[in-house]
């Protein structure tokens, strides 16, 4: 049965301060503070739509498929609201924490790149990166910052190619190597994080589940309660960017 607390206690801070090896998976929530829209603003609100679409539908192998241009519309439009933002003081303490630990991996399903700009290296972008664009043809990657866009579809710097958003779509599959190195990760924890996440979208979600069969102690940091508070050793009930900061906290 998971404790739910308001704020951190000692019991949890010398848990923190003797683990050795910490997985951490984060959601959209940790960037909430930063000023960009979650998918579902917390508990059961309406999931986010554009255009009328909702983003299960906008975000989907189909539509790449069928409307490759409207695909790249809708990640323009979210790369301009990306655009102006910084991380927040949640993105800060995880950077820090990747120095504190012996073994420190951050998987995230954001495609926002906002743990690398807060400092954070060992970073697992399971869900891929929206500054980044992949070749259709010849599968090479390279960076696509400029927004708005230039060219719908951009076009691949190697072959000339049409390129696509290099972010895992609905009813595609993750990239694999990056995936293996996530389970791998929370199978060897100690203390799995799940931070600013609802947990509804697989196979993401199936990792705490998974560090949680591979007896690590999992710490949930969310405002609200999710689908995986009932496995949760702990649930803190807070913003990231308010609690993450004090597991850093002086110590007396
Ligand atoms: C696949 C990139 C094989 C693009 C994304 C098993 C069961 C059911 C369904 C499936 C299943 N297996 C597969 C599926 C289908 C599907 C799925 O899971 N659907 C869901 C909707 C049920 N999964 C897939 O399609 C995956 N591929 O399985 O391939 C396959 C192939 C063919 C057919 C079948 C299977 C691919 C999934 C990846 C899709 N791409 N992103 C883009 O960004 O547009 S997913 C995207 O949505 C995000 O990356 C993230 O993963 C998810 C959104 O969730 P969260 O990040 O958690 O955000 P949310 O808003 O929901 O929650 C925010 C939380 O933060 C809230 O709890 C809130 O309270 C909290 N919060 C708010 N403020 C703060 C805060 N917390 C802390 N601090 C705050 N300040
Ligand atoms: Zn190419």
């Amino acid at each position: 049965m998971s404790t739910v607390l308001t704020q951190i206690t000692d019991e949890l801070i010398s848990l923190f301060d003797s683990a050795r090896s910490v997985a951490v998976l984060t959601g959209a929530g940790i960037s909430a503070e930063s000023g960009v829209p979650t998918f579902r603003g917390g508990g059961d609100t309406e999931i986010w739509t554009w255009r009328g679409k909702p983003i299960t539908e906008l975000s989907s192998a189909e539509l790449i498929s069928a409307d490759p241009k409207l695909v790249w519309e809708w990640f323009d439009y979210r790369r301009g609201m990306l655009k102006e933002v910084v991380p927040n003081a949640g993105h800060f303490a995880l950077a820090q924490w990747e120095r504190r630990f012996e073994e420190f991996t951050l998987i995230t399903q954001n495609i926002d790149d906002l743990h690398r700009a807060a400092g954070s290296l060992n970073v697992l972008e399971v869900h891929g990166n929206i500054w980044r664009a992949r070749c259709l043809r010849c599968a090479s990657v390279f960076e696509a910052r400029e927004c708005p866009l230039e060219e719908n579809p951009p076009l691949c710097m190697v072959c000339g190619g049409a390129a696509r958003p290099d972010v895992v779509l609905f009813g595609e599959l993750l990239p694999e190597q990056i995936f293996e190195r996530a389970e791998e990760a929370a199978a060897r924890c100690e203390l799995f994080f799940v931070i600013g996440t609802s947990a509804v979208v697989y196979p993401a979600a199936g990792l705490p589940i998974a560090a949680k069969q591979a007896g690590a102690r999992i710490i949930e940091v969310n405002p609200e309660r999710t689908d995986i508070s009932f496995f949760a050793d702990v649930t803190l009930l807070g913003k990231a960017g308010e609690i993450l900061p004090q597991f850093l906290r002086e110590r007396g």
